[in-house]
């Protein structure tokens, strides 16, 4: 994808019967291209910015048709938008068109016909990253919008949109910024200032920004779970109640329950909320030497599904004393997030929440619940959500996106170093050095330095129309 100024145009809703549907242009011949579509009462061309029209979309006569005449497509209203105040900072227009699948493909159909180029994806916000209306932690912001599952992850995704985490990351950036040409100045001028040493101030500077990046990512595990979601595997050996208490959960019937082990042969999904995620909970066959080759299938399934989860979540048969079977399942847990469930407490208790702990390790919450009885499930909810990072309250959560928080992370890790070598007294030209290896760094996320290939890979996964 390069920079280019050439006019693009996409269908910017999404398809099916609806009300409406938009169809975006955009580019140095927007107006132009839309006016060869356009019937209404003046040219666009002839109109000031931020006025709508309405009218019909046609497609023009060729010189080969018969009637001369052009081909209605639908009625419009069409909204102008010139340079630079635009969605792209380029000239903008979008046609509002009938829903349904023909209006939009054919108006696109006509716009393209009329010199415009399909967009690729993501390729409106591209531009109005590029011509700096927004920066990148934005452009970024306007997918985890439109992909957000919950409350939560859309109010997150709306404070990035406003540019929230660019603004405390530029506040970051200045600091370092004045940290490095202090001890650069100190380096160019040493007989001037009196030797080349960085001085306190400027170490303490450094490592303020440091703690302040800590803040900024302790919460991004959980930042991360709300934007991406969480997948939790409920696993366990056969009968234990694996598919009761994905139900239950789920607050209906939706597994298959029987008295058979082996019974649930699929894996089933379905997701709830908890603490602003998205969790998806999969039912999983037990895990056991297969009976037979449909069986063997759904647990092939399940062992995928443990690859994939956040957290597991451990169903055991609370009732019953712990089986070898149930111990060789704890060994393929061993090393994961896991959240215990003592199953079918309503018929006693014969499983001690240290035997689960003293396989798994200490940390592991342990909740005796009663799938058939609805009990405990609360704080197997809490014990979930807890696992998952979640913490009580409006938790300030700006860093959500793995690729800041891995940026981020290196930033903290350059200005470490930046801070040993001014305390090892190292020259001052390595304290520069560091400190502009956490600048650049800085430039990743807010997208003051980045590479065609990275804005590749960030804006490929947006919706065409974007
Ligand atoms: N008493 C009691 N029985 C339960 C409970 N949960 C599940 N069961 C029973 O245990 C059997 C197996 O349950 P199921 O959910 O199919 O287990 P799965 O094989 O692990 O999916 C069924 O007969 C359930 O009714 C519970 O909390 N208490
Ligand atoms: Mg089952």
């Amino acid at each position: 994808m390069r920079w280019t100024d050439d006019t693009i145009a996409a269908i910017a809703t999404a398809e099916g019967p609806a009300g409406l549907a938009v169809v975006r242009v955009s580019g140095r011949a927007a107006i132009e291209v839309a006016d060869h579509v356009f019937r209404g009462r003046a040219s666009l061309a002839a109109s000031p910015s931020h006025t709508l029209h309405h009218g019909w979309a046609v497609r023009p006569a060729s010189g080969s048709e018969e009637n001369g005449r052009s081909r209605r497509l639908d009625e419009v209203v069409v909204a102008l938008f010139r340079a630079p105040r635009s969605y792209t900072r380029e000239d903008v227009i979008e046609l509002s068109c009938h829903g349904g699948d023909r209006s939009a493909r054919r108006i696109l159909s006509a716009l393209l016909a009329a010199g415009a180029r399909l967009a690729s994806p993501g390729e409106f916000t591209l531009r109005a990253f590029l011509h700096g209306r927004i920066d990148l932690t934005q452009a970024e912001a306007v997918s985890d919008l439109i992909h957000a599952a919950t409350e939560r992850a859309h109010d997150l995704a709306l404070s990035q949109l406003a540019g929230d985490l660019g603004r405390r990351l530029d506040q970051l950036v200045e600091r370092v910024a004045d940290a490095a040409a202090e001890v650069e100045a100190r380096v160019d001028f040493a007989e001037d200032v009196g030797g080349v040493e960085v001085p306190a101030h400027v170490v303490a500077a450094v490592s303020d920004v440091e703690r302040e990046l800590a803040e900024l990512l302790a919460d991004a595990a959980y930042g991360r779970a709300l934007r991406e979601g969480a997948r939790v595997p409920l696993v366990g050996r056969p009968n234990v109640g694996k598919s009761s208490l994905f139900n239950a959960l789920l607050g209906e019937d939706r597994a298959i329950v029987t008295p058979t082990p082996g019974t649930t042969r699929d894996r089933v999904s379905e997701a709830i909320e908890l603490s602003g995620i998205r969790v998806t909970l999969s039912d999983t066959a037990g895990l056991r030497v297969a009976l037979d080759p449909v069986e063997a299938i759904g647990i092939g399934l399940a062992e995928r599904a443990l690859d994939a989860g956040t957290v597991v979540m451990w169903v055991v048969d609370g009732s019953e004393t712990l089986e070898p079977g149930d111990r060789r399942i704890a060994e393929r847990l061993r090393g994961r997030r896991v959240v215990a469930a003592l199953n079918k407490s309503d018929r006693g208790r014969r499983v001690q929440p240290e035997e689960i702990r003293d396989v798994l390790g200490s940390d592991v919450p342990v909740v005796p619940v009663s799938a058939a009885r609805g009990a405990g499930l609360p704080a197997l909810r809490a014990a979930l959500s807890d696992r998952l990072g979640a913490r009580a309250g409006e938790p300030d959560l700006p860093v959500t996106n793995p690729r800041h928080a891995e940026a981020l992370t290196r930033a903290r890790q350059a200005l470490g170093r930046a801070r040993a070598a001014a305390n090892a007294a190292e020259p001052g030209e390595i304290v520069a050095l560091e400190l502009r290896d956490a600048l650049q760094t800085f430039g990743e996320v807010t997208g003051r330095a980045v590479g065609e290939d990275l804005l590749d890979r960030i804006f490929s996964r947006f919706c065409v129309g974007k």
